[in-house]
């Protein structure tokens, strides 16, 4: 298989869910499972898939008391095919700022008049959102979720920009839907300023789509610009979209299952949502009051596979960087928003495993002139990319490793003074997931927090006169390796 097949397979799975499940069965990559529990039984059997770095992509069929052929997948985005770069260190993080250099030119999708996602519909009173699979993950979870892995659109009624994000959906009944958006989300925005006119908010949902838009709706794209332009951007074609008789909204043509509605006004009509094991690893969010979607119309392909990507705690291998590797699509918006901030000599970024796709940002930096790191860090703390549930930005040297958590320990352990290298910062953007929130703030709607910057680097006026570090050279000691690595197994690098 020549690279450039590959490439165009790559491109071709990223825009095509079917295609991508079938090659990822072919390239063994995919398992079948037949019979499984859609309470509980699911929800564990991917959770211990997570104990392996790259887990496989899991399809579940025969599902107990679903309708056959009704399916759910996990893990897609595990898929090795689409992350040839998966477990390469900043290699990836750089593939990521490259492709989304890419997206600086979105590609405006293509309205087609017909599609798949037409196969099947339900109005008005036929409308069952209850005929599709929708697990309950956790043990103490509020209820079941039918969208982990999917798309929630609406357009600005003011710029007509269509946003498309992955907000949590819960399902109430049949015709009503519980979504979760966290303040300040795009969603979120794009929906008060529908209720401030005293208007339901049309919203669509769309479950089972190209793996591209399910990556794009989990990353932050600047406001006002479209996910769909940007994943028609990745993949270097429009994504085909149908006009929803209902709304007017956008819905990709292959979508497995799409629903119309609206959302009206919290005021109108409100529902408990939740709790939902979340991404940090708790509960945070408990059960709260939440706008809801009455869902007028629902369509679907024939045996319309429900994608899932639950959240796990951050602490298995499949999770370290978040879900399919999130994290590292967060650290390459964290090094461009840098960039463009105009802060110099940024080697790196990277997160630290345990924190999640969020909450411990490592920045690495070559230090060209007094104050230089303090421009990083505070930039780091403030800007889009990763304002939202931050706790710990830690600024090291170019010399660091920053993937390797123990080389970053030793940054801190080493050339970090607390008390003259440290700054606080109170008050920055959190959301409901975050567990250290404490109640009166959450009562008070208040969902905000500290922020620790840590500058584990040699200080910058004084760096030169720095205990120099003790560590063969590195040509040095690959010059050894060569001389002595035939007759030293120790030496091998594989050992
Ligand atoms: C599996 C998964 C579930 C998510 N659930 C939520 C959620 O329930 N509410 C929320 O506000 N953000 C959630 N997010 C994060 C948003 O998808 C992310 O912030 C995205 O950028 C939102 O789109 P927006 O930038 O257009 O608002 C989730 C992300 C993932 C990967
Ligand atoms: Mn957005």
């Amino acid at each position: 298989m020549s690279g450039d097949n590959t490439e165009a397979m790559r491109l071709a799975a990223l825009g095509d869910l079917r295609y991508c499940l079938e090659l990822a069965e072919e390239m063994g990559a995919l398992e079948r499972v037949s019979g499984a529990d859609p309470h509980l039984e699911i929800g564990a059997l991917y959770e211990l898939s997570l104990g392996h770095e790259v887990p496989p992509v899991l399809l579940f069929d025969d599902i107990k008391g679903c309708v056959p052929g009704h399916r759910i997948v996990t893990n897609v985005r595990d898929f090795p095919l689409l992350n040839p770069h998966r477990g390469k260190g900043l290699d990836e993080v750089r593939a990521y700022r490259a492709g989304m250099k890419d997206s600086a030119a979105p590609i405006d999708p293509e309205f087609v008049a017909d599609g798949p996602v037409f196969e099947n519909r339900m109005t008005n009173e036929a409308v069952d959102s209850e005929i599709f699979p929708a697990p309950q993950w956790h043990e103490d979870d509020g209820g079941r979720y039918i969208g982990t892995e999917h798309l929630v659109i609406m357009r600005d009624p003011d710029t007509g920009w269509v946003n498309a994000g992955t907000y949590r959906v819960q399902v109430h009944d049949g015709k009503t839907l519980g979504i979760m958006i966290e303040p300040g989300k795009h969603g979120d925005i794009i929906r008060r300023k529908y209720w401030a006119r005293g208007e339901a908010c049309p919203v669509a949902i769309t479950i089972g789509q190209a793996p591209v838009l399910s990556t794009v709706g989990a990353t932050t794209v600047s406001s006002g610009v479209s996910e769909l332009a940007v994943a028609g951007g990745r993949i270097g074609r429009p994504i085909q979209v149908v006009e929803g008789p209902v709304t007017g909204l956008p819905l990709p043509a292959d979508a497995e299952i799409a629903f119309e509605g609206v959302m009206p006004p919290p005021e109108e009509e409100a529902r408990t949502e939740g709790p939902f094991g979340e991404w940090p690893g708790y509960y945070a969010s408990a059960e709260r009051p939440e706008p809801v979607f009455r869902v007028a119309a629902c369509y679907h392909r024939d045996d319309p596979i429900v994608t899932a990507m639950p959240p796990a705690k951050p602490t298995y291998p499949g999770t370290y960087f978040g879900t399919a590797g999130t994290a590292l699509f967060r650290a390459a918006s964290l090094w461009d928003e840098l960039e463009a901030a105009g802060v110099p000599g940024i080697t790196g970024v990277w997160k630290m495993p345990g924190g999640g796709s969020r909450f411990i940002d490592v920045v690495a930096v070559k230090q060209l002139h007094a104050g230089h790191v303090k421009m990083a860090g505070l930039v780091a703390v403030g800007c889009s990319a990763a304002a939202f549930a931050g706790r710990m930005t830690i600024i090291v040297d170019d010399d660091i490793d920053i993937t390797n958590p123990a080389e970053v320990m030793w940054a801190l352990a080493t050339r970090w003074d607390p008390k003259t290298q440290t700054d606080i910062i109170d008050d920055c953007r959190s959301g409901n997931i975050d567990p250290r929130v404490p109640p009166e703030k959450r009562k008070a709607r208040n969902l905000t927090g500290s922020r620790i910057i840590i500058y584990a680097v040699r200080p910058y006026h004084w760096k030169d006169e720095f205990p120099a570090v003790n560590m063969v050279d590195r040509d040095y000691g690959e010059e050894v390796r060569r001389k002595w690595g035939d007759i030293l197994p120790v030496l091998r690098k594989e050992a």
